[in-house]
C-alpha cells in the first residue's frame, strides 16, 4: 500500500465536504452584492425555496465561515501532522469517527438551515431561536473537530515515546497548538449551547439570558479567528519558504508566534461586545490591552514570512531592494494565491486595529465596515491560502496533474482585484455610517444619501468578480480531478535557513499552557462569576425573520 494511504483518504474525504461548502456558501454572495447595489432578486428565488436575504446570509455565513474552514483545517492538519511525524496516524479509526460526526452535524444543521428554520446568521445570537437539532448539529460538528485533534495528539503520543527529547518537527508543533487552542476556546461555545441554548430552544426553560450566551459565544469567537488563520500561517512558514526556492528565516521566530497565539488567542473575546451593556468597561479595556498584544505574533509573522520570500527570490536570482519580488515563481499557481492571500490580509489587520481600539470600534461597530475587515482576513487571508494550498494538495492527495495552471493563476487575480473593490466599498459604507447584516438596497431608500451609491456600486461589481473567481476555481478543481495526466506531486516542506537548535523554552508545552490558562481565568473569570450570579433566564426565543 503506498505511503500515507490512510491519512490521505482521511483528507481527501475532508476536503471534498470542505470544497462542496464553500462553493454552496459563496452562491449567496453575489445575490447578496447585487441587493447592496440595488438589484434585489429574492422576490424571485421564493419559488426555489429561498426565503429571504436573511436565510441567505446565514447559509452564506455557516457554509464559508464555519464548514469550509473546519472541514479543511481538520483535514489538512491531520495530513501534515502523520506526514511531518513521518508515521501513521495512531489511531485512524478515530480520524474516521471523527469526521463521521462532523457530517453527521453538518446534515442536522442543515436541514433548518434550507427550511428557513434557522435563519439566526452565523452569530445565532439569542433571543435569536432556531430548532434544538440546528444547535445540536453544529455542536457536533465541533464534537467532530475535537476527536480529530484527539487522533493527531494521540499520533504525536506514540512518535514523542519513540522519539525521546527529539523536537517535534515544525508542521506537527504548530497543527497541534492550532488543535489545543481550539479544544481550549470551545469550551464557551459548547457550554453556551449544551448549558443555555439546548434546554431553552427544547422548551425545557422559558428564557434564555441573552448577555451571558453572547459572552460565552465570543470566549470562542475570537479565537475561532487563529483556528482559522494558524493553518494559514502554517502553510506560510512551513511549506511556502519551499515553494518560493527559499528557506524559512526564523524558526525559533515561528515558533514564538505560535506560542504566543496560544497564550492570547482566548482572553480578548470581550473586543466583539464594547458597546454591550452589562460589562464593566475596566474590563473591556484589559480585553483591548491584550488585542494589542495578540497583534504582535501576526508582526512577528510579517517579518519573518516576508524574509523567507526574500531569500527565495535572491536565491532565483533576484537582486536590488524590492527588485527580488519580480523573481518570486508567479507562475506557480499555489505560490500566487498565497502570496496575493498574504497582501489582502496585511490589510484585514490595520483594520483590525481600528476595531481593536476601543473607542474608535464605536465608529464602525455593527456597520458594513465589520464585513470589510472579515472578507479580508477569514475571506482572502484564509480563503485564498487555502485555495493555493488545494493547488498542489489535490495533485497530491489525487495523482492528478493540476489542470490549467495558467487558469489557477487568473483565479487568484481575479479574486485579489474583486475583493479589493468588494472590501473597499464595505469599509467606505461602515464609514457612511451603513449597518451590516441588513438589505442595504432597501436602507438606502429610507435613508442612505446619494453618497452611499458609488461605494454600493463596488459591493454588488466586486461581489461579482469574486464570482466568476469561484468559478474559475471550480473548473480547475473538476478538471483536475478528471485529469488523464498523472502527477507525483509532493508536500513542500520548508527548511529553515540556519540550523537552529529550539530551545527548551520554545518546546515545553507546560509553560505555555499554564501561562493560557491563568491569563483566562484573569481575563474572564470575574466577568463570568458576576454575569452567572446575576444570571436571568429572562427571554423568550424569537423568530423574526419569517
Ligand atoms: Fe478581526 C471582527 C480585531 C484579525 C475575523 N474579525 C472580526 C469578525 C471576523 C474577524 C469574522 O478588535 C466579525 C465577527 C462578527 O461577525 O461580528 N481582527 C482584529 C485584530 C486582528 C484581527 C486586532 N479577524 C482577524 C483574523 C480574522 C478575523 C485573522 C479571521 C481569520 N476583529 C477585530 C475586532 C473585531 C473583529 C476588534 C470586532 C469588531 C466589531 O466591532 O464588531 C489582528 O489579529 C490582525 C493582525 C494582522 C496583521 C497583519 C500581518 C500581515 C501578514 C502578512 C505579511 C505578508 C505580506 C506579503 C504583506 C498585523 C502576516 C508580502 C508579499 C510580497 C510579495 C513581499
Ligand atoms: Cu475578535
Amino acid at each position: 500500500m503506498n505511503a500515507f494511504a490512510v491519512e490521505k483518504k482521511i483528507a481527501g474525504w475532508h476536503v471534498l465536504v470542505a470544497i462542496l461548502a464553500l462553493v454552496v456558501g459563496t452562491l449567496f454572495g453575489p445575490l447578496q452584492g447585487l441587493e447592496h447595489m440595488g438589484i434585489n432578486l429574492y422576490p424571485a428565488l421564493q419559488s426555489v425555496g429561498l426565503q429571504s436575504y436573511y436565510q441567505g446570509l446565514t447559509l452564506h455565513g455557516v457554509l464559508n465561515a464555519l464548514v469550509w474552514t473546519t472541514f479543511f483545517i481538520t483535514g489538512f492538519l491531520t495530513l501534515i501532522v502523520a506526514k511531518s511525524l513521518n508515521r501513521g496516524l495512531a489511531f485512524p479509526k478515530l480520524s474516521w469517527a471523527a469526521f463521521s460526526v462532523m457530517v453527521v452535524g453538518l446534515l442536522m444543521a442543515a436541514v433548518p438551515l434550507l427550511l428557513n428554520l434557522a435563519s439566526v446568521l452565523y452569530t445565532m445570537y439569542p433571543p435569536l431561536q432556531a430548532p434544538w437539532y440546528y444547535y445540536l448539529g453544529l455542536t457536533l460538528v465541533v464534537v467532530g473537530s475535537w476527536m480529530s485533534g484527539w487522533s493527531m495528539l494521540t499520533t504525536w503520543w506514540a512518535w514523542r515515546k519513540d522519539n525521546k527529547g527529539a523536537t517535534t518537527p515544525f508542521l506537527a508543533f504548530a497543527s497541534l497548538i492550532t488543535m489545543v487552542l481550539w479544544q481550549i476556546c470551545t469550551l464557551g461555545i459548547a457550554s453556551e449551547i449544551l448549558v443555555l441554548i439546548l434546554p431553552w430552544s427544547l422548551g425545557l426553560v422559558g428564557g434564555i439570558d441573552a448577555q451571558l450566551s453572547r459572552t460565552l459565544f465570543w470566549f470562542t469567537g475570537h479565537p475561532l479567528v487563529y483556528f482559522w488563520l494558524l493553518p494559514a500561517y502554517i502553510s506560510w512558514y512551513g511549506m511556502m519558504p519551499k515553494q518560493a526556492g527559499g528557506k524559512l528565516f526564523s524558526e525559533q521566530l515561528a515558533r514564538l508566534a505560535f506560542w504566543l497565539f496560544l497564550l492570547l488567542s482566548t482572553p480578548i473575546g470581550l473586543h466583539h461586545q464594547f458597546v454591550d451593556p452589562g460589562l464593566s468597561a475596566g474590563w473591556k479595556y484589559v480585553h483591548a490591552v491584550l488585542t494589542f498584544a495578540v497583534f504582535f505574533p501576526s508582526l512577528l509573522t510579517a517579518f519573518n514570512v516576508i524574509a523567507s520570500l526574500e531569500n527565495g527570490g535572491r536565491a532565483r536570482g533576484g537582486k536590488g531592494l524590492l527588485m527580488w519580488i519580480r523573481n518570486l515563481p508567479w507562475n506557480e499557481p499555489s505560490f500566487t494565491a498565497q502570496t496575493l492571500a498574504m497582501i489582502i490580509f496585511a490589510f484585514g489587520g490595520i483594520g483590525g486595529m481600528v476595531n481593536a481600539s476601543y473607542d474608535v470600534n464605536l465608529v464602525v461597530h455593527n456597520t458594513a465596515w465589520i464585513p470589510g475587515h472579515f472578507h479580508l482576513t477569514v475571506g482572502s487571508g484564509v480563503t485564498l491560502t487555502f485555495i493555493g494550498v488545494l493547488y498542489w494538495l489535490v495533485p497530491h492527495l489525487t495523482g492528478k496533474k493540476l489542470w490549467g495552471a495558467k487558469a489557477a493563476i487568473a483565479q487568484a487575480w481575479v479574486w485579489f482585484v474583486g475583493m479589493i473593490i468588494f472590501s473597499n466599498g464595505l469599509h467606505r459604507l461602515g464609514l457612511l455610517d451603513a449597518p451590516r447584516r441588513t438589505m442595504l438596497g432597501v436602507a438606502n431608500d429610507n435613508y442612505g444619501a446619494a453618497d452611499w451609491l458609488f461605494p454600493r456600486l463596488q459591493v454588488g461589481i466586486g461581489g461579482m468578480i469574486l464570482f466568476v473567481s469561484v468559478l474559475l476555481f471550480v473548473v480547475v478543481m473538476l478538471k483536475t480531478v478528471l485529469n488523464k495526466q498523472t502527477e507525483t506531486v509532493e508536500m513542500p516542506v520548508a527548511e529553515p535557513l540556519h540550523q537552529e537548535t529550539i530551545p527548551a523554552w520554545l518546546n515545553n508545552w507546560q509553560p505555555w499552557l499554564v501561562g493560557t490558562v491563568v491569563l483566562i481565568l484573569v481575563a474572564y473569570g470575574p466577568i463570568l462569576i458576576q454575569l452567572i450570579s446575576q444570571i436571568q433566564f429572562f427571554s423568550p426565543g424569537f423568530v423574526v425573520w419569517k
